[in-house]
């Protein structure tokens, strides 16, 4: 890592959400956190869910966001890494960001050691115990011929139907719903199986919507980075800690 710089980390944006004003309400916000941190930005990790929904047809990408898309550029060409995370919401990210911003795609995790320490990346969606329907889908979604047939459904008519599906798990209201229920937290649950056999040293996800900071054994800890719509919360690497971050707000 370079001296005074730094690694950054934030997910769930889900622009597009709930309604264009509101989504525009977020990323004004969004882009004077970017602005915030981009003198000692050195790497940025978005992880996963920045969109509501994001589909790439062969010539064609979902309009708006345009601000955002820009800070992204200007980041990224004057040097900033970017990683864009598949999350649930926006697994269909192909090339388009890679071509237009440099950015590296994680479908997945993503496993990375920074100054000594290690980190286990990935949106959240479909880990730990359970929810085997989920997985079902997610197979399902992610698979090449999904992908065909959505890209040939007219667009008015494909992102109407995933906009529609988008809202079963929509996120807003969401601070009542997920209560910390320590035996249910099922991305700590992973976690602690994971240390059983690897060592990490931070454990990131997203996808919760709760932004958590739970020590577990080892000197490891779990650090959801909860959403943009309730918290504002990012977590930054400094080169030696990771630190949750509330943007925006009196701690
Ligand atoms: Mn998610």
């Amino acid at each position: 890592m370079p001296a005074g710089k730094n690694l950054y980390f934030a997910s769930d944006f889900h622009f597009g959400a709930v309604s264009y004003a509101s989504s525009r309400e977020r990323e004004d916000r969004i882009i004077r956190w970017l602005d915030m941190i981009k003198d000692d930005v050195a790497e940025l990790f978005l992880m996963g869910d920045v969109f509501d929904f994001w589909f790439e047809y062969k010539t064609v990408v979902p309009k708006g966001y345009i601000r955002f898309l820009g800070k992204l550029a200007q980041l990224t060409d004057s040097g900033v890494k970017l990683y864009l995370f598949k999350g649930n919401h926006d697994m269909w990210m192909f090339d388009y960001f890679t071509q237009e911003l440099g950015a590296t795609i994680i479908t997945n995790e993503l496993e990375k050691e920074r100054n000594g320490k290690t980190f286990y990346l990935h949106h959240g969606d479909g880990l730990g115990p359970g929810d085997n329907f989920y997985k079902f889908l997610k197979k399902f979604f992610r698979s090449g011929a999904c992908q065909w047939l959505f890209a040939r459904l007219h667009p008015n008519l494909g992102v109407g139907i995933a906009n529609a599906w988008s809202r079963r798990s929509r996120i807003a209201g969401s601070k009542n719903v997920h209560k910390i229920q320590h035996q249910q937290e099922w991305l700590e649950t992973f976690s602690r199986d994971m240390l059983k056999t690897r060592h990490f040293d931070y454990f990131v996800f997203g996808h919760r919507h709760l932004p958590l900071d739970i020590a577990l054994p080892d000197n490891s800890r779990y650090v959801n980075l909860g959403e943009w719509v309730n918290y504002n919360t990012y977590a930054v690497f400094d080169g030696t800690e990771l630190h949750l971050k509330y943007f925006e707000r009196e701690a």
